[in-house]
């Protein structure tokens, strides 16, 4: 039976109503429209096409007819449809399914690209390229794709398919052949597999690199850095709320030498406040789970639920993890890393202090509403722990100095005034920890004096975030974000160029667009009413955002930090958070110039999270976002499809009608393209290869499938004739 499907929107109103048109746009949005495949395409029967349902999912369906504007398709569960024929987009012949470099594809549009990442990761082929970039859809579940006997593999180069460890192996190569250090960049929303992708990759360059035992203190660096900069989110069991760069050095013979940590702007709020059925870092659950009782006793520890900063969210502990286990991992990597017993202590009193801050209560002292600490367990804990007295702790609660023209003054605080201070406390000794650690962490691997050849570097920094409310950290992490994006477009177009400068080929013809404007957005102070016009991509990320710009941020974090005028742990800087990430981010940034990026791009299959749930729109989303998409376009609207004069003569050379054989392979390759009337703005000849617009190949290949089946076919009937 027939079914007429209501008519869908559609942009201009040229319908397809001779057999090869230019395939019409689905949506009217700008961001579409440029995705949509504007290839020519034969409309024939049998041809399979991409049908958009209701919900939004893409559906394969089969043109059985299209007549004038219309087209009937047959669905994979036996409907047939009546559609205009305006809103069916190409499907690329079966031959292409799954193919393990999306530029392979004839057809570049939306629901190609899901298609095929979807094809892939049913098969637990989680890893595809899109040109030079590495595309990474989290498993979920263990896939076995790890492991010495594939590193082993991907290091003779008798395994080629995508995977971290092949991106990483030609990073090891391009570093040691062009005397140039390597970036890895990973990213990708939260709980895309950012920090598992990163752990791979170190592992690979542990295995290759290793040799004189620093590889083995490098991998150690994993479970500190995320007992103490991981928490339990609800996106993310085991999210990263800090960015981080490892950069791993390497002798003149190709051995790791050393490595150093750079860690960005952690989360420090977490410390104090963080939501239901979140956590906060773990190392405050592995301690109070795993500590002995010796060092229970010696720090005033009780269990988590004792503390009100772990109390709050209502969540101790996450399915399938040991938090006591987790704890003696840590001292262990600990103490690989050369941080003493006796300092490891101190870091556990410190854990403690913080969380005993938290059970700090006050009272008023007076009828204007001032307060003081209720000296109890808490507050003498903390002075004990940290080391002052307890006056000198009480005063720094209730009180802050004030700067009223040269003079000092000292002002009581209230409830919630204190309430701030004493949190603020808590944040700053967590994150002077924080730093701390890392500190250790860089003088034990220390690349210093042993710096030498070169340098990989991987950088695992949280991707975009949305939420209902944008802090102000969210704001430094998309500013963060759109910064790297503006690197791996510059550095993709700069790649493009290049290949089409050394054949030849004029590259005026390939359109780009740069994300200069959105980063204005977030480095200008106030704007003014007139917004730069930004693309709709961009302007998405953009709603996320705040339009809240560095001068209002900066006094509000000076503000908060001078407020706290206790003379402690190095707590006391006046620095400016967000002076200080914009430098961090500026030096990152520049690092990373000098380098050879690798791009990874994690994508979230799923919001649950689980095992083979394959969510097309979320896909999509992603892929738009992280530049995935972009990537492609920027390919599309060039030439992406390459092959040697060689390689084409020999392919399509058959088809010609006329005897080449004696001919130049160039020669014969410009004849086919005469012959079948390839247009010349589709395609471009260079000194080696020739360069063709998205769709092209898949014309001549489909009229070489069409031949060679007719040769067969006269082959067999002659066969079974003389039979
Ligand atoms: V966040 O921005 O730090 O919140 P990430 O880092 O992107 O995030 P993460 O690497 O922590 O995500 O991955 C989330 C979870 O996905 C892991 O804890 C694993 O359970 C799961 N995962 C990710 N990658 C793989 C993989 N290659 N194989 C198996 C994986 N499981
Ligand atoms: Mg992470």
């Amino acid at each position: 039976t027939a079914i007429l499907i209501e008519q869908r929107p559609t942009v201009g109103d040229e319908g397809l109503d001779t057999v090869v048109k230019p395939l019409p746009l689905i949506s009217t949005s700008r961001s579409e429209c440029r995705w949509a495949d504007t290839s020519s395409y034969a409309t024939n029967k049998k041809l399979q096409s991409w049908f958009q349902l209701p919900n939004g999912n893409w559906e394969l369906g089969k043109i059985l007819l299209t007549s004038g504007t219309e087209s009937t398709i047959s669905l994979p569960d036996g409907k047939v449809l009546k559609v205009k024929t305006e809103s069916l987009v190409a499907a690329n012949p079966d031959i292409l399914d799954g193919v393990d470099d999306l530029m392979q594809l004839s057809y570049l549009n939306e629901p190609s690209v899901l298609y095929n990442l979807q094809y892939r990761y049913n098969r637990d082929m989680i890893y595809t390229k899109a040109g030079p970039v590495l595309v990474a859809i989290n498993p979920f579940k263990e896939v076995p794709l790890y492991g010495n006997n594939y590193i082993e593999a991907y290091k003779n180069k008798s395994m080629e398919s995508p995977h971290v460890y092949a991106i990483t192996d030609t990073a090891i190569r391009e570093m040691i052949r062009d005397e140039v250090n390597q970036s890895i960049i990973i990213s990708g929303e939260s709980g895309a597999g950012k920090t598992e992708t990163a752990k791979i990759a170190m592992q690979y360059l542990a295995a290759l690199g290793g040799g004189s035992g620093i590889e083995y203190e490098i991998l150690k660096t994993n479970p500190i850095l995320e007992a103490f900069g991981n928490a339990k989110t609800l996106r993310n069991d085991n999210s990263s709320r800090f960015g981080k760069l490892i950069e791993i050095h390497f002798s003149e013979t190709g051995k790791i030498s050393g490595a150093k940590i750079q860690t960005f702007l952690l989360e420090k709020s977490r410390v104090v406040q963080c939501m239901e059925g979140e956590r906060s870092y773990h190392i405050f659950y592995q301690l109070c789970a795993g500590a002995s009782p010796k060092l229970r006793d010696k720090i005033n520890l009780k269990i988590a639920s004792e503390y009100k900063y772990l109390r709050q969210s209502n969540c101790y502990t996450i399915t399938g993890v040991d938090d006591a286990g987790c704890f003696h991992v840590v001292t262990e990597a600990l103490d690989i890393v050369h941080v003493s017993k006796e300092n490891q202590e101190s870091v556990f009193a410190m854990l403690a202090a913080v969380l005993w801050l938290g059970n700090v209560s006050f009272s008023v002292v007076d009828n204007e509403n001032h307060v003081e600490p209720v000296v109890d367990e808490g507050l003498t804990t903390v002075a004990k722990l940290i080391g002052c007295n307890l006056g000198e702790l009480k005063l720094a609660l209730s009180t802050r100095k004030m700067r009223v023209g040269n003079d000092t003054i000292v002002q009581r605080l209230t409830l919630s005034q204190a309430i701030d201070t004493r949190d603020a406390l808590a944040k700053s000794i967590y994150s002077c920890l924080f730093d701390w650690l890392v500190e250790q962490v860089n003088k034990s691997l220390a690349v210093g004096k042993r710096r030498t050849g070169r340098s990989i570097s991987i950088l695992d920094i949280y991707g975009f975030e949305s939420f209902e409310r944008n802090s102000f950290e969210q704001f430094c992490i998309n500013y963060a974000n759109e910064r790297l994006q503006q690197h791996f477009n510059r550095h993709l177009f700069k790649l493009e160029q290049e290949e089409y400068i050394q054949d030849g080929i004029d590259w005026a013809k390939v359109e780009f667009e740069d994300n200069q404007d959105c980063l204005n957005l977030f480095e200008k102070k106030p704007l003014g009413e007139t917004k730069p016009s930004v693309s709709d991509i961009m302007q998405a990320r953009l709603t996320m955002i705040q339009l809240d710009f560095w001068r209002r941020i900066e006094t509000y974090y000076t503000w908060t930090l001078s407020s706290f005028s206790l003379h402690v742990e190095q707590i006391h800087k006046k620095l400016s958070v967000a002076t200080k990430f914009k430098g961090q981010l500026f030096q990152l940034l520049q690092r990373l110039e000098n380098t050879t990026p690798h791009f990874i791009r994690c994508i979230k299959p799923n919001n649950s999270p689980s095992p083979g749930t394959y969510e097309q729109g979320l896909v999509l989303q992603q892929l738009k976002c992280c530049g995935v998409l972009e990537v492609v376009r920027i390919s599309r609207s060039g030439f992406p499809t390459r092959m040697s004069h060689q390689k084409f003569a020999r392919r399509y050379g058959f088809l010609l009608l006329e005897n080449v054989s004696s001919q130049d392979p160039l020669s014969v390759s410009v004849a086919i393209l005469h012959q079948f009337n390839i247009m010349p703005e589709m395609y471009q000849v260079g000194y080696t290869k020739l360069f063709f617009r998205t769709g092209q190949i898949g014309v001549l290949e489909d009229t070489r499938n069409r031949t060679l089946h007719g040769i067969l076919r006269v082959q067999s009937c002659f066969r079974g004739h003389h039979a």
